[in-house]
């Protein structure tokens, strides 16, 4: 069973929110995605949402561009904490999307991460499950260090090498 459900609002979305999928498979948590538009396909995108809790999920990820309505429709049809990924689409570089998930109005919370921003996004659902999940806290732990080991590493390098005349 999914713990985490990832929905986008088009085929179009999906090169960016496979980020979400990779950070998840990467901590060991499953999911499942999904294609389902606020306004293309409304009825299926509120029955997904209706029925996610009951079928085992604890986050939502909705991904979508343009004026972006996916995360905050999937968020008025379950308690779940939604988690918002703006999009860059078509038009204003992703700030019409980063707007309409960040400005929700009150009463139906969506967290939003950073535009294009599906990878934090799969490390919140992470943080989130986390709370409750010893096994999700240590694999994010060892992520975490990972990441640090790999600044330390580069910044040996630095040191080493110098700011002038290295490869990068
Ligand atoms: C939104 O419109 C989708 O989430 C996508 O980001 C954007 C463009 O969709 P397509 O026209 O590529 O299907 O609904």
């Amino acid at each position: 069973m999914p713990t985490v459900g990832i929905v986008m609002g088009s085929h179009s979305d999906i090169p960016v929110m496979k980020k979400a999928g990779l950070a998840l498979d990467r901590l060991g948590i499953s999911y499942e995605a999904r294609i389902l538009s606020a306004h293309r396909t409304p009825e299926e995108t509120a029955e997904w949402a209706r029925e996610a809790r009951g079928r085992g999920m604890r986050v939502l990820i909705a991904g979508a561009g343009g004026s972006a309505a996916l995360p905050g429709v999937v968020a008025a049809h379950t308690t779940l904490p939604v988690i918002g990924v703006p999009l860059k689409a078509w038009a204003t570089d992703g700030m019409d999307a980063l707007l309409a998930v960040a400005q929700m109005p009150k009463g139906i919370p969506v967290a939003s991460v950073a535009i294009d921003g599906a990878e934090n996004a799969g490390l919140l659902a992470a943080a989130i499950l986390s709370v409750s999940d010893d096994e999700v806290r240590e694999s994010l732990e060892s992520f975490r260090r990972e990441r640090a080991a790999e600044v330390a590493e580069r910044d040996a390098d630095l040191v080493a090498r110098g700011l002038v005349g290295g490869d990068e």
